[in-house]
């Protein structure tokens, strides 16, 4: 765990250095977790960046990329290591798939790197969220952090989210439970679409959120 943390600390410092970061991050749930985590950190410490989202990295990917000052690939990347390598730009990797190739020159935060499960131990969210507490007082964002793990199933196994990132804690417990009770105040309607699909989906990892859930349906 130490080394992880000290991977996200480097990871942190070289964004520091940089003036301007790009953002490129994975179309989906755990993907746009990742982006909205590290563009709220980076603009805390008053950086500019630039957020891309794509569906995979690909060689027009690459090229689009190839001339900014620093990359951070939050959600993918550790897959195109070879590539990344080759990039031009200083490049930082948050991700959690199983890394492919190799390369000498990013920074690289991978929980496969660590001796942790990238399927249930840590999302990409949950990887890029240890970046973001590494640049300041950002532990609120790790509500982001749960919505990119349980998009991406993390928490279906063992019907709760590892503890890795301490991303389990009653005081964030206290928050999805509070969010959930506004989401169902502004969709009170238990024929609606959205809220029957929840109703498939399950929460089993905090299942009193459920329950609150339920409440508001039945009222
Ligand atoms: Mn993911």
């Amino acid at each position: 765990m130490e080394q992880l943390l000290k991977r996200a600390r480097e990871c942190a410092q070289a964004l520091e250095k940089q003036d301007e970061v790009l953002i490129v991050s994975h179309v989906d749930a755990d993907g746009l977790a990742s982006a909205a985590i590290i563009g709220c950190a980076l603009d805390r410490i008053e950086k500019g960046y630039e957020i891309k989202i794509v569906k995979k990295l690909d060689p027009s990917v690459f090229h689009e990329v190839s001339s900014a000052e620093a990359v951070i690939f939050t959600d993918l990347g550790s897959g195109s290591l070879d590539l990344i390598d080759d990039l031009g730009p200083l490049c930082v990797i948050a991700d959690h798939h199983q890394p492919a190739g190799s390369s000498d020159t990013a920074l690289h935060l991978n929980p496969h790197l660590f001796g942790f499960n990238g399927a249930t131990d840590l999302s990409g969210a949950g990887a890029t969220y240890l970046i973001a507490r590494a640049l300041g007082q950002n532990a609120q964002l790790s509500d982001l952090a749960v919505v990119g793990a349980v998009g991406d199933l993390q928490h279906v196994r063992e019907g709760r989210l590892a503890e890795l990132t301490d991303l389990s804690s009653t005081k964030l417990k206290n928050t999805l439970l509070w969010q959930s009770k506004r989401i169902c105040r502004l969709l009170a309607n238990k024929h609606d679409p959205f809220i029957s699909s929840s109703n498939i989906v399950q929460i089993p990892i905090f299942p009193d959120l459920q329950e609150t859930a339920n409440k508001f349906w039945d009222s």
